[in-house]
């Protein structure tokens, strides 16, 4: 075979394969912009949330970086530094996030003011993965675990409420380095704080729209970084909290 029909051949079937896995990836993948997927591993036993890492779930769990610089200045490792692992059951999501902060500061005592320029862990979350505006509707949620361990979030009202009975959050903080343990589960965006609502049973194959970040205060009037787990385009980064697009994605497997 000469050298041009050799390279024809495998670039025929390089350019084959291309199209076959662009096919099935066209089949599976989820409709919003933002391409960045992972994949999720089913936990056999849930983790127990206690700030703990030793459940055997996360023993084997895949590390993922805390580490889009959102807001602010460039920060050092020892300002910040952020790891977590993700793992579900039909139940809900489970986190494990380890946080290196130097200085935690919690200035303001009423959990509803201003919790973002408190340092505190942010997870978004869009159930059907639908991307879009949730910024003052239920068709995402951007969950605010302050130090005290209450959670808000923007509500339908355009008033923030807390979401301390959906949530369970435990933070064990040993030095500079605090240990997050949350389980998070999803509801749908008819969610109605005023009444009961009825959790998502995960599944797999199930993509769900995800994000995380943590706002970094240690001496200033306003937060000093905010470090999310996504890349966001474009100048203005600090959109998680309006458009569920620029969240990452997750995809549920075994
Ligand atoms: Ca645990
Ligand atoms: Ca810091
Ligand atoms: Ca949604
Ligand atoms: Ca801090």
């Amino acid at each position: 075979m000469t050298l041009f029909k050799s390279f024809f051949k495998y670039g025929l079937l390089l350019c084959l394969s291309g199209l076959i896995s662009e096919a099935y990836y066209a089949q599976s993948k989820p409709t919003k912009s933002n391409p960045h997927i992972t994949k999720v591993v089913r936990a056999s036993t849930a983790p127990v949330i206690d700030g703990e890492a030793n459940d055997a779930a996360w023993q084997n769990a895949t590390e993922y970086q805390l580490d889009q610089r959102w807001l602010g200045e460039p920060y050092t490792p020892q300002d910040f530094k952020g790891t977590f692992k993700l793992t579900w059951t039909s139940r809900g999501l489970y986190l494990l996030a380890t946080i290196t902060d130097d200085v935690l500061l919690d200035t303001h005592k009423d959990p509803l003011e201003l919790y973002w320029d408190d340092d505190c862990l942010e997870i978004f979350v869009d159930e059907d993965n639908s991307g879009g505006n949730h910024q003052y509707n239920h068709n995402a949620f951007a969950y605010h675990i302050a130090l005290d361990g209450n959670i808000a979030d923007m509500d339908t009202d355009q008033q923030a409420h807390l979401f301390n009975d959906d949530l369970k959050s435990v933070r064990i903080t040993t030095g500079n380095t605090s240990i997050w343990e949350v389980f998070i589960p999803l509801f749908k965006d008819d969610f109605d704080i005023t009444k009961e609502n009825k959790q998502t049973t995960l599944q797999k194959g199930q993509y769900i729209g995800f994000a995380l970040a943590y706002c970094d205060n240690d001496y200033s009037a306003e937060r000093e970084n905010f470090i999310g787990s996504v890349p966001v385009e474009g100048e203005d980064k600090n959109r998680g909290w309006i458009d569920a697009s620029i969240f990452g994605t997750l995809l549920l497997v075994e």
